[in-house]
């Protein structure tokens, strides 16, 4: 986004401060549909377009620096480079909205973005920094742990995990350990979905054989291929995100334009 942000982004921007009142949890939310659920293809491209407004908040280098918003919010979580600020820029369909590169290690903090259409935030997506890079001193290690630990446990608006997980790799022992710790919130209703990055460079049938393994991992939890190059998954993952964080909505129906 070009333009400054509004007062009431900027409010929602402000660490420390509480969110303003027009700050509210679903106000600007596509409507439901009228009657029955849209197609999913409706559907998607409304998830995409509410997406696409998504704006940079703030940025934090532990949980009690954050703001202490109240919207829904959305977790990137995953090893480094895995591709979570590249998948946060392709479902917004901004170039630089996360800061994406191949050097591992590029995302230090907890960033936020604040989604929401008519200038209204009503979501907050999380990227954070990911672990397993082996060229980070063990005490930064340590400390991204704790910090990582923390967030996933305590952070009273987390509506949804997205674990993104490089294929080729498979879910290696952190993600296990990350499993572990939010496994009691995801048996309370914390939305979870697993991301197999990088599908582009899978064969169809090495993607099927990498689905299978990670479903079985994931212990029953969603499990989708994605590609950030190729856009394979990218609508299925945005109309799930629509969802998780409009679930009064989308009980009813699904986002419309
Ligand atoms: N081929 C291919 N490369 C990708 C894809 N997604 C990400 N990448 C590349 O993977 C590298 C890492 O991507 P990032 O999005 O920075 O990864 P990250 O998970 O945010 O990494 P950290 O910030 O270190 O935790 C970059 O070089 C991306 O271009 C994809 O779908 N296909
Ligand atoms: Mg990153």
């Amino acid at each position: 986004m070009t333009s400054p942000p509004s007062p009431a982004r900027a409010a929602a921007a402000a660490p420390g401060t509480a969110p303003s009142p027009a700050v509210s949890p679903t106000p600007s939310a596509p409507a439901p549909a009228a009657a029955g659920a849209a197609p999913f293809a409706a559907r998607a491209r409304a998830a995409l377009g509410w997406l696409h407004t998504a704006h940079f908040l703030t940025s934090a280098p532990q949980l009690e620096h954050l703001p202490p918003l109240t919207l829904p919010e959305i977790a990137f979580v995953g090893r480094s480079n895995a591709g979570k600020s590249t998948a946060i820029n392709t479902l917004t369909q901004q170039k630089r909205l996360a800061f994406a590169s191949k050097t591992p290690g590029r995302t230090q903090h907890i960033n936020l973005f604040g989604v929401g259409k008519g200038q209204v935030d009503d979501a907050v997506l999380a990227d954070l920094p990911g672990y397993g890079y082996a060229a980070v001193p063990r005490e930064a290690k340590l400390r991204w742990q704790r910090v990582m630990g923390n967030y996933l446990v305590t952070r009273e608006t987390l509506r949804g995990v997205v674990l993104m997980v490089d294929p080729r790799l498979g879910l290696t022992e952190l993600d296990e350990i990350l499993l572990d710790v939010i496994r009691p919130r995801v048996e309370e209703g914390l939305n979870f979905l697993v991301l197999l990055t990088k599908a582009d460079k899978l064969s169809r049938s090495e993607g099927a054989k990498a689905l299978s393994i990670a479903r079985l991992q994931a212990g029953g939890g969603e499990v989708k291929l994605f590609s950030a190059l190729k856009r394979h998954g990218v609508d299925e993952a945005a109309e799930l995100l629509w969802r998780w964080t409009h679930a009064e909505n989308a009980a009813d129906g699904a986002a419309t334009d």
